[in-house]
């Protein structure tokens, strides 16, 4: 009989960490079912949770540090690969300083500890350059509410009267993230979503608001128009709490539901209702914005519009509404405070000083750039963990030649991305399931410790490499930690909590009760402690110090070369970015990428499902198959396709020269693009397609 065992951790197949049961035979893991008792997923997980044990034992995975040679990929040692990056690295620094020196981690790793260890060592090398996929991810959203609430609050949706999505679509980025919807419209609650397609979510929506893409911020304040007329703006808490109410007036005054409807395509009567549906049901209105709002010029300006509804329906910290949430009670792992390194010029600081001073991010586009142009500086040595930006980030073009030009690329991964096959060493990174982190949910207030399921004897968890490779370079005393479970229990210190206790609770342990301080007696995180409805701090920078609406450029300047609008991005159920295409039983269900178009734009331009076409925009060009959907799921005029793809990937034709001022993301979402028929027998894996 095979030994039989269950060890309780969290799934991180995405971020959003759901309780599992890792059902293991001698060792191996054979299922993947649900933790009942988590207070997150109640034991319901996506589809994706068992494709971990494919993605663990998948024939393809590396398992052995690998040297690029002459002849091709060459096996080595674990510690020749440390050694000689390092000497490399140490290299590089001499030459160049050690600024020239650059980190990038990926979604794959994800936030917390994993992230921080990341910025601890390019920090404590001497470098300020940590990059991340935040430069296009999250950073927008997180600092858009930041800037008005002085913190992001997470949207009690289980309890709210009226829920409200932007350019965000849970079914399928946060499966678990449904439940609570789902809950409170069988209590009665209005379901509102604004998406420009017919997404899973707008499909169960009870008023659907087909904005034209990176048309929010007019929506918004049509809406604040009517919310002002309807006279179910907050007052007293306006008055006590907020600063701006009177700009907010007078901007909204001429943002009649009619001009709403003429900027975003939503008719002047749904604008009207979704004011009326939040009216009625605050302050339990809950609102999430996704990652649809962040991919614009505009976007910045389009998450605050949305942002200060809140504050104005006097949402905040009320059931069903706006919520603060406590801050995990865990100690920092960053060394800014003890190594400021900003006089050496983090890359994007100055053309983006929000997102660096906001997030302490450097900015991904930027530093491409130095790359190929030495401009502002050379950066000359990346090392890239749980990324592959040759396939993620805008203009993959370009990032394709800069990461070739670099003296050294390292990358950690599972697989041989097309990122890791550019490097010149490729180390094999431990997944999930290979190493001990913990992990809070932020809605709950809980945090829990993932376990060490399995291991493979080359394979290092973060922390190791970080640890083994800072010793190398004379930053040890960073690492003073033996190993991940110190790391841990030095985290833990002050906290009241122990590893032991999380160990005995792999469903959680609350941390709510260490929270200290209240807004109402202690103000907002904010400049001037109060709810920013407008900012100063961000006027003072040159930006707009109200979150006004700026039509996106395929409008304001159409260019009769590029009619169609093209959206990226939306996600899919199966596939995590650039990841799980090789899931056979995924593939299966989707089998390649495609551009999602209306029948009419599919009947002009004479295709049917599957033909071949050519999407070109100002950055470049891709060939891709049609799938042409129902008239109802997409606008006229405006296209989809989903990034990730090696085989069309739609990142060639995104911008890495256009961003939204504030935050420095790229515009991926809202971009004029032309569409070209194909020969109908061109072969698309045999095709060499024009730049
Ligand atoms: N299965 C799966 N889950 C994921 C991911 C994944 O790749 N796959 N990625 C994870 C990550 S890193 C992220 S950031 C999240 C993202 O999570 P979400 O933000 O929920 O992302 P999407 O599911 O793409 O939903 C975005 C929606 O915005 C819409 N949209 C596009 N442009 C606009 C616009 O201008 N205005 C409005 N109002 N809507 C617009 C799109 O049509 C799309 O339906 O998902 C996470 N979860
Ligand atoms: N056009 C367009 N492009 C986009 C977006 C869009 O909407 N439109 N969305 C953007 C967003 S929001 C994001 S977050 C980025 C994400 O972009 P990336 O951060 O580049 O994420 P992935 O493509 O998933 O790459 C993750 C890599 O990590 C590897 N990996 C998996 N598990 C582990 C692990 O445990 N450890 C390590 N070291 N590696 C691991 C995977 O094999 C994979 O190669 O993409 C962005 N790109
Ligand atoms: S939503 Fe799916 S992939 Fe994400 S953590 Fe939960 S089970 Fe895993
Ligand atoms: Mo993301």
């Amino acid at each position: 009989m095979p030994e039989r065992e269950i060890q309780r951790t969290l799934c991180r197949m995405c971020d959003d960490r759901c309780g599992i049961e890792v059902h293991l035979e001698d060792g191996r893991i054979v299922d993947i079912t649900g933790n009942k008792e988590h207070l997150w997923n109640r034991g319901r997980l996506c589809v994706k949770a068992r494709a971990a044990v494919d993605m663990v034992y998948h024939p393809e995975r590396i398992l052995a540090p690998l040297k690029r040679t002459a002849d091709g990929w060459q096996q080595i040692s674990l510690a020749q690969a440390l050694d000689e990056i390092a000497a490399r690295l140490a290299e590089v620094r001499e030459r160049h300083g050690a600024r020239s020196i650059s980190v990038w981690k990926g979604e794959a790793i994800g936030f917390g500890q994993q992230e921080n260890i990341a910025r601890r060592f390019v920090h404590a090398i001497g470098s300020p350059n940590y990059l991340s996929n935040d430069s296009m991810c999250y950073a927008a959203r997180y600092f858009g509410f930041k800037l008005v609430d002085g913190a992001w609050p997470v949207p009690d949706l289980a309890n709210s009267r009226c829920i409200v999505l932007w350019g965000a679509n849970p079914p399928y980025a946060h499966p678990n993230m449904t439940q609570y919807i789902t809950e409170a419209r069988r209590a009665g609650a209005t379901l509102v979503v604004v998406d420009p397609r017919l997404s899973a979510i707008a499909r169960r929506a009870d008023l659907h608001a087909r904005c034209l893409p990176g048309t929010d911020a007019a929506l918004a304040w049509g809406i604040i128009h009517e919310l002002i007329e309807l006279d179910a703006v907050d007052h007293s808490f306006v008055e006590r709490f907020a600063v701006g109410y009177a700009q907010v007036a007078e901007y909204a005054r001429s943002f009649t539901p009619q001009r709403a409807e003429a900027e975003t395509g939503v008719p002047a009567a749904t604008v009207r209702e979704i004011a009326r549906a939040m009216a009625n049901a605050a302050p339990r209105v809950g609102t999430y914005v996704g990652n649809g709002l962040e991919h614009h010029e505009n976007g910045v300006n389009s998450i605050r519009a949305v942002a200060i509804m809140d504050g104005l329906l006097g949402t905040i910290d009320q059931t069903g509404g706006a919520c603060f949430k406590c801050p995990p009670p865990l100690q920092d792992l960053t060394l800014y405070d003890e190594l400021p390194l900003t006089e050496l010029g983090p890359l994007g600081a100055a053309r983006f000083p929000v997102l660096y001073e906001l997030r302490q991010e450097c900015h991904t586009m930027t530093a491409i750039d130095a790359i190929l142009e030495d401009k502002p500086y050379p950066l000359r040595a990346m090392i890239v963990t749980g990324a592959n930006p040759a396939l993620t980030n805008p203009n993959t073009a370009k990032v394709r030649r800069a990461l070739e030009a670099l003296d050294l690329l390292v990358v950690r991964d599972l697989f041989m991305s097309e990122t890791a096959a550019l490097a010149d060493y490729v180390l094999p990174a431990a997944s999930f399931l290979e190493r001990t982190e913990l992990h809070a949910h932020a809605k709950h207030e809980i945090l829990s410790l993932t376990r060490r399921v399995v291991s493979w004897p080359d394979v290092q968890g973060e922390y190791d490499f970080w640890r083994d490779l800072g010793r190398r370079l004379g930053a040890g005393e960073y690492f003073p930690w033996p190993d991940e479970s110190a790391l841990n229990r030095w985290l833990l210190d002050g906290s009241g909590l122990t590893l032991e206790e999380l160990e005995a609770h792999p469903e959680g342990v609350p941390y709510g009760h260490a929270c200290a301080g209240d807004w109402r007696t202690d103000g907002f995180s904010t400049p001037s402690g109060k709810l920013e409805l407008a900012s100063a701090y961000l006027k003072g920078l040159g930006y707009d110090e109200l979150p006004v609406y700026r039509r996106p450029a395929y409008r304001e300047a159409a260019d009769p070369a590029y009619p169609f609008v093209l959206v990226t991005g939306a996600r899919k159920l199966l596939y995590l970015h650039s990841r799980f295409r090789n899931i056979a039983r995924f593939r299966t269900a989707i089998p390649g990428p495609e551009v999602e178009m209306h029948p009419d734009d599919a009947a002009e331009l004479g295709v049917r499902d599957g033909d071949v076409v050519t999407v070109t925009s100002p950055v470049g060009s891709v060939d891709i198959p049609v799938a042409v959907v129902a008239p109802n799921e997409i606008l006229p005029g405006s296209l989809q396709i989903t990034h990730g793809w090696k085989e069309a990937n739609v990142n060639l034709i995104t911008h890495d020269d256009r961003f939204d001022p504030v935050s420095g993301f790229p515009l991926m979402k809202s971009l004029a693009v032309r569409v070209e028929r194909r020969a109908r027998d061109v072969d698309l894996a045999d095709d060499a397609s024009p730049a």
